[in-house]
């Protein structure tokens, strides 16, 4: 293919010998990227229908495009867009030329359906491997992966980066929290890749079956998909004796790999050689600047199948670009706290998950599990947030339960500005995930 952006597997790395792409100095990577952005523009323009009509409705060419700080011209692609032209209408390329299909969650209404050339395998093992050695995993390593294999992105995307690394690949796929905890001891596994709250999950499981996962050889946690806060890596570091970073990705982009946290963590590395990050105004669409929070919007700068130019992800963070003590030259984005759509409003008041997990889990005696619960009775909408308590802290005294309740009441309402309800609950009490957490169970009439 003409057009072909040309990124190759030339980047293997391991824990010792990192990936170059990480620490070029930043002429050179806006070189590379003002490049790959011509080659993307010009293949969206010329075989995807709907971006030559938009370039034709903004009176656009793809000259126009001369590197990324012409991206702000280009009008932006939403969920909405890529729904509407479900199954292939944003294909770049044949069926013949598509050697993988994988699709979006698809959590809010229909899926998206995600191909791969196999050069885009190719770049998005480079982006996993990348990835796996920001985490310090490679040969030697012994890699439980229990993300969902299937049309969700986590199983294959960490499965053939960590092979081509040359560590261990253990495929268990999500659920089943014993078998998970026997696979773990007996194989050795020195690595686990799973959601932050199935690996909740799996530290209940080895208590109850009476297995330290301290005292075995479990050494990191490589953990994404979902939201989680601080504290809550905090909570999975004590219980597991592991250290736990933090990857990001959507299948829409490529899958995982798209950002990842280093040994700092200070944020996560966005590997902006292959996946452009903007940072915009949620309402208003214009671009913020560095530091500023907003929802992150990406271009592609090496895909083929499906290039994307300015995706709204839904997501919210902010960029930064000051030099990581790990060397990379990389910009670093914020954990993201919640999507734009994870947003309930209490009294007038904007709330998220995240910030009431920060709240509950800084204070000792809860359990990193809850949930909440919005209804409305009357008009008047109502959040209830339902958080497990240690058994120790539930056959005390009354009284040591009510201090509690209190102070997690107080503690949730310095964070989001707003009082709401706050109930103790006995531990294992509130439903466990196998993949990404359900935080907000929606009741009120009008969330259909
Ligand atoms: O969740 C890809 C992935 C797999 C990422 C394994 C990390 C590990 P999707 O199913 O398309 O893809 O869902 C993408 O999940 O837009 C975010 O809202 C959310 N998300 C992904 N990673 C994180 C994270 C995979 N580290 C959507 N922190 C994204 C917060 C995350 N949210």
């Amino acid at each position: 293919m003409s057009h072909a952006p040309a990124v190759g597997l030339e980047n293997r790395c391991s824990a010792d010998a990192p990936s170059q792409a990480d620490f070029l100095p930043w002429a050179t990577l806006r070189q590379q990227q003002d490049a790959r952005l011509r080659n993307t523009v010009r293949l969206a323009h010329d075989k995807v229908p709907l971006y030559r009509q938009r370039f034709e409705a903004a009176g656009l060419t793809p000259d126009d495009v001369r590197g990324v700080d012409d991206l702000a011209k280009l009008p932006f692609v939403t969920k909405e867009d890529l729904r509407d032209a479900y199954p292939l209408g944003l294909f770049a390329v044949p069926m013949e030329e598509v050697i993988r299909l994988h699709a979006s969650s698809g959590t809010t209404g229909r899926q998206v359906l995600v191909p791969y050339t196999r050069a885009d395998l190719a770049v998005w093992t480079e982006a996993m491997v990348r990835t796996l050695t920001l985490a310090g995993v490679g040969r030697g390593d012994v890699v439980q992966n229990a993300y969902g294999y299937g049309l969700f992105t986590g199983g294959l995307g960490v499965h053939y980066a960590a092979e081509a690394l040359g560590a261990t690949v253990i495929p268990m796929s999500g659920g089943n929290a014993a078998r998970q905890i026997a696979v773990m001891r007996d194989f050795g596994a020195t690595v686990i890749c799973c959601t932050p709250s199935f690996f909740l999950q799996l530290i209940d499981r080895a208590e109850e079956l009476g297995i330290a996962l301290r005292g075995l050889r479990l050494r990191v946690g490589v953990f994404g998909a979902e939201p989680w806060s601080e504290e809550m890596r905090q909570r999975i570091q004590q219980a597991a004796g592991i250290e736990a970073f933090d990857i990001y990705g959507l299948a829409e982009i490529v899958g995982p790999g798209v950002a990842a946290e280093c040994p700092v963590h200070c944020g996560l590395h966005v590997l902006e050689d292959l996946f452009f990050p903007e940072i915009i105004d949620p309402a208003s669409g214009q671009p913020l600047g560095e530091g500023e929070v907003g929802e992150l919007v990406l271009t592609t700068l090496a895909k083929q199948a499906m290039p994307m130019l300015r995706y709204r992800t839904g997501d919210i963070t902010a960029l930064e670009s000051g030099e990581c003590p790990c060397g990379r030259t990389l910009r670093r984005m914020r954990r993201v706290s919640h999507r734009c759509d994870d947003v309930f409003i209490v009294r007038g008041v904007n709330v998220f998950p995240s910030q009431i997990e920060s709240a509950l889990l800084a204070v000792k005696g809860t359990l990193p599990h809850y949930q909440i619960v919005l209804t409305e009775e009357d008009g008047v909408e109502r959040a209830e947030v339902q958080v497990e308590v240690t058994p120790e802290m539930f056959s005390d005294r009354i009284g040591v339960l009510e201090e509690l309740q209190d102070t997690l009441s107080r503690k949730v309402a310095q964070a989001v500005g707003v009082h709401l309800d706050v109930r103790l609950v006995e531990p294992r009490s509130l439903a466990r995930s196998e993949g990404k957490a359900r935080r907000v169970l929606d009741q009120r009439p009008s969330s259909g």
